[in-house]
């Protein structure tokens, strides 16, 4: 597509598969099992995600984006003159959009995504729509350090994590990834942040069990993937896609619920599987305008401003250093 994307230095195709292969073996061998959620995301899992995002029950996209157009001219005066928006996880920058129409001052754009297949169709149609915007893709995990690059030092820096992906961390993970955020971006930066609110059980719980079973391919997919990058042998159908709400930390979780005693090979290495036992694949913390204060201010920041949608209820919050 002649999109050139900067890579994470420290980051190169054989080195993630080992990472890969190495938190797979650990989750598989853990009790009880896991896997990071980050590992959904092969090209296969994006266009999952993104059909979720369009069916009837996975109301956070559609209704963030709906409360984002509504509140662009608020937000964009916290966009300083000339800024660099830095967007985490950016995906197909859909929603960028309406930050980049609401503050055409914005001089660049910097979208890091773990997905080099996304970054390069988003930048494409991005740089079609905005001719005279400066965009620098980086292809990284920016749980990692991720640096603006040289070319825009100096520059105020806003960024922005919408999708509520941050709820996809554990309260520790999340308060090091707004620490790091925080100490790249300097003292006199912003950070605007989608968080998804608590809500009502059967609408949380549809969320995440969509009738016509993305959300359940989408979790699967892990196991395709491990099959494929990894020489495994699950047969993902004898897996249950299974959500629950777990009130005790707030958040929902998805989880593959073997169906049957099996044994499982990755990488030459065997698991063995209860029948019931599950594999812990993704939390989905939700907030409350004060849960979500205190998980800020953990990471050093605090809300200046915070919009909350009606019904189903979604958070956007603007952060200060
Ligand atoms: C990306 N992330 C915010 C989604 C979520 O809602 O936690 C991922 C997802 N998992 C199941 N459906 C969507």
């Amino acid at each position: 597509s002649g999109v050139r994307l900067a890579r994470d230095p420290g980051s190169s195709p054989d080195r993630e598969r080992l990472t890969f292969l190495r938190d797979t073996l650990a989750g598989l061998t853990a009790t009880p099992k896991a896997f990071s959620p980050k590992y959904f995301y092969d090209g296969a899992g994006s266009a999952l995600f993104e059909a979720i995002c369009v069916t009837p029950e996975y109301y956070p996209t559609r209704t963030e984006t709906a409360l984002l157009r509504e509140i662009a001219p608020a937000l964009a005066e916290a966009i300083p003159k000339g800024a660099v928006l830095l967007e985490l996880g950016s995906g197909a920058s859909d929603k960028t959009r309406m930050l980049l129409d609401a503050a055409p001052w914005i001089s660049a754009y910097v979208p890091v995504d773990i997905s080099a297949d996304a970054l390069e169709g988003a930048v494409a149609r991005l740089r079609e729509a905005y001719p005279v915007l400066a965009v620098h893709p980086v292809v990284a995990d920016f749980t990692h350090a991720i640096d603006v690059p040289k070319a825009l030092a100096g520059r105020p820096v806003v960024a922005f994590f919408p999708g509520s992906t941050i709820g996809n961390f554990t309260p520790d993970e999340a308060v090091a990834l707004l620490r790091s955020v925080r100490g790249r971006l300097g003292p006199d930066a912003r950070f605007i942040v989608g968080a998804d609110q608590v809500k009502d059980l059967e609408v949380l719980l549809a969320a995440y069990d969509d009738a016509e079973g993305v959300t359940a391919a989408f979790n699967r997919n892990v196991l395709v993937r491990i099959n494929r990058e990894l020489g495994g042998d699950f047969a993902p159908e004898a897996f249950e896609h299974r959500a629950v709400w777990n009130p005790a930390f707030e958040r929902i979780e998805m989880h593959l619920v073997s169906r049957e005693a099996q044994r499982v090979t990755v990488a030459g290495q065997a698991f063995a599987f209860e029948a019931g036992e599950s594999i812990h694949t993704e939390n989905s913390h939700k907030f409350t305008p004060a849960s979500f204060g205190r998980l800020a201010e953990a990471g050093g920041w605090r809300i200046e401003k915070e919009w909350i949608s009606p019904d189903p209820a979604f958070g956007v919050f603007v952060l200060r250093a």
